[in-house]
């Protein structure tokens, strides 16, 4: 394509069923908002648009589950979600939702050019049936085994596991997920999106006209499900929660939720232009506009195949240039995951980290899973802060401000002659623009972030090397140069980090005193950034430290999540056969207290207990060293089987038992009387 007039920039709806976590932040949002504000800088006319994706299957589910209505779910999550991105920056031109009339209008319209134009087939077919929920069952109300991959819980639209999409009734053993049942099928009428006659469109559009620009793993993958041959996909459902199929004798039915949720770009966009006082047309009817998607990767079917062949079969629109899409993050090792509450929660990140937006910004951009799954781990994000951010980037701002005001009262100091360093030094500076620009366009943005380090690495080397707070015992010009030298980098990056660290770089320039309207081209062309006898402000701190202890708290805090789903999922052992009373009554448990303990020589859980039940003093071998220190349980109370008969453990002779259980951090604990009690009492 020509040079662009001007750029719609999309980022995937979210689903308004729960809040949102780094995940989508490092997969869509993050990179989205480094390419908008980017092109904002150099001066392009951009919509970067979002909204909130609320007809998707599981809202109605989540609502059951609360037992509250989908508008409430929708009303909840919509309002949190438009909050966590406010908080971190995501700077979208308009933030809109699935429920608005403009959405529903635009969505209607849309499928009924279609209808109208013949775009789709009307078949009535055998589809799973849940009877006594009486209900269908398509998408997420139905699980079962993934034709492709065997996965066995995919559903019914798609399979998380190998993220193929298909049709309920390809699923091998479906279950109904609202009654656990096995569906019958039932006759319904639906309209049908007959892929196959997109075929050579798409084969023309992607495979030979995006063979070179799109990501291999976006290319791959539609590549493969085109040869795999493309099959009609139903875009009605029959459900209460959606958009109404606006077609006769289409009573009780509604728009599939991935027919109507990319129509909410458009809808969005004229929200946007309206208030604007713009034309929304010209954002997606020109082809001198850039449409570009931002996704993960389980929307690439969606994104390039499904929306391309409505927005061709419609006639009107442009078809995205380019899908840059995302592969997964995971977490410390694992899936993140909304159900598991497996994730870093953007609004208690935020509690916990506070003003720290941009920490989190730049640890997933440059551990962006851009070319395969990517891992957050704590640890990560603290070396990126400490490391990076504090020790290269807020070190060498730091000592520019802070010499500066010492020096010159925070008055830019005249320079002298520059030296073949300076002179490199500032032509180095110039490229940077350049280097970050390219990297950015081609969508590599965790490649972008370490250039934008780099920068900073070069300033914080070259105050290392001159060393100003040497040389000005010996020779005060030199300094000046210097430092101007070093204001006019500090200034490049208050610029060049604004698409990463939009915060930081606000915080920079007030600290700077520079023209917020400096552009990102102005530090290839100007030779003067910010000039002498400039005033700049006292010094700020732009990042600190991150202690072990909060890490380690953080740690801990997925550790005790984990723990808590292991123990949600722990199966309850099925009950022993039955026993007599006679047999109970043969037990003899007594509630005694540990005298002495001491580890057993060689032994790792073993320890060697005096224990008073009462009856005598008496040695007892209990395997709970791993959980107990000997000095922690003296005086101890607990229960004792007394009259199991002795056995010899590790050459010590035990005389009888201490009942314990598991607790769920894995460790064991006494089975103890709650008030104290004299030894040798009964337990029965
Ligand atoms: N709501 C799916 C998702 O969050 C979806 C994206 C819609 S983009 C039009 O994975
Ligand atoms: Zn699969």
């Amino acid at each position: 394509m020509n040079t662009p007039k001007r750029y719609t920039v999309t980022a995937a709806l979210p689903y308004t069923n729960g809040p949102i976590h780094i995940g989508h932040l490092a997969g869509v949002y993050v990179p989205a908002d480094i390419y908008a504000r980017y092109l904002r800088l150099t001066g392009k006319d951009v919509a970067y648009i979002c909204g909130s994706d609320e007809h998707g299957v599981a809202i109605p589910m989540r609502a059951k589950k609360e037992g509250v209505s989908p508008q409430d779910i929708i009303d909840k999550y919509h309002g949190i979600i438009k909050q966590s991105f406010a908080d971190f920056g995501i700077s979208f031109d308009n933030y809109s939702r699935t429920s608005s009339k403009i959405h529903h209008e635009t969505a209607s319209e849309f499928f009924t050019k279609m209808y109208n134009d013949g775009g789709f087939i009307e078949e009535v077919s055998a589809q799973l049936y849940d009877a006594e929920a009486n209900q269908f069952l398509a998408d997420r109300f139905v699980v079962g085994t993934c034709p492709k991959c065997n996965f066995e819980e995919s559903y019914g639209d798609q399979c998380e596991n190998c993220g193929t999409s298909h049709n309920a009734t390809d699923l091998i053993n479906p279950k109904s997920a609202i009654t656990g049942n096995i569906p019958t099928v039932k006759e319904t009428k639906h309209w049908f999106l007959p892929l196959d006659k997109h075929e050579a469109f798409l084969r023309e559009w992607v495979l030979e006209g995006h063979k070179k620009d799109w990501k291999p793993n976006v290319y791959g993958q539609v590549k493969s499900w085109v040869e795999d041959g493309l099959r009609p996909r139903a875009v009605t459902r029959d459900l209460d929660w959606g958009i109404p199929v606006p077609v006769e004798g289409a009573e009780g039915k509604v728009l599939y939720v991935w027919f109507d949720a990319p129509i909410g770009y458009i809808s969005s966009t004229k929200e946007w232009a309206e208030r604007e006082g713009k034309n929304w047309e010209d954002y997606w009817k020109k082809d001198d506009t850039k449409l570009v998607h931002f996704i993960g990767k389980d929307n690439i079917v969606f994104h390039c195949i499904i929306f391309p062949s409505m927005l061709k079969a419609h006639g009107d629109y442009i078809l995205p240039e380019n899908v840059p899409a995302n592969e997964f993050l995971n977490l410390e090792g694992n899936k993140l995951s909304t159900s598991k509450n497996w994730a870093v929660w953007l609004h208690e990140y935020l509690e916990e980290f506070p003003n720290q937006q941009d920490v989190l910004r730049y640890t997933l951009t440059a551990n962006a899973p851009e070319t395969k799954d990517n891992d957050f781990t704590w640890k990560d994000f603290q070396t990126k802060n400490n490391s990076e951010l504090v020790a290269i980037f807020g070190n060498f701002i730091n000592r520019v401000v802070v010499l500066t005001n010492k020096y010159y009262t925070g008055i830019i100091p005249t320079p002298n002659n520059f030296t073949e360093v300076d002179e490199d030094v500032l032509a180095a500076v110039k490229e940077f623009p350049n280097i970050i620009a390219k990297s950015i366009e081609r969508y590599r943005f965790r490649e972008a972030s370490q250039e934008l380090m780099n920068l900073a690495r070069l300033g914080n080397k070259y105050l290392a090397d001159e060393e100003p707070w040497k040389v000005i015992k010996v020779d005060e010009e030199r300094v000046k140069t210097i430092m101007f030298v070093a204001l006019q980098i500090s200034s490049a990056l208050a610029i060049l980090s604004e698409p990463f660290l939009p915060f930081t770089s606000k915080k920079l320039k007030g600290i700077l005193n520079i023209d917020k309207n400096l552009s990102w081209e102005a530090i290839s062309e100007k030779d003067v950034l910010v000039s002498e006898k400039h005033q700049i402000n006292k010094a700020e701190l732009l990042f600190s430290k991150i202690e072990d202890k909060t890490i380690e708290a953080q740690i801990a805090k997925l550790e005790a999540t984990k723990i808590a789903n292991e123990q949600e999922n722990k199966v309850v052992e099925p009950q022993k056969d039955t026993i007599d009373f006679e047999d109970f009554t043969k037990l003899d448990i007594r509630i005694g207290t540990i005298l002495e303990a001491e580890k057993v020589a060689k032994t790792k859980k073993l320890l060697k207990l005096k224990v008073d039940v009462g009856i005598d003093v008496r040695t007892i071998v209990s395997g709970i060293a791993e959980s107990f220190s000997p000095e922690d349980i003296i005086g101890q109370q607990v229960s004792v089987l007394v009259n199991l008969a002795p056995r010899k453990i590790r050459g010590v002779e035990s005389q009888g038992m201490i009942l314990m259980t598991d607790t769920p951090d894995g460790k064991l604990a006494f089975v103890e009387p709650e008030k104290k009690v004299k030894n040798g009492q009964e337990v029965s």
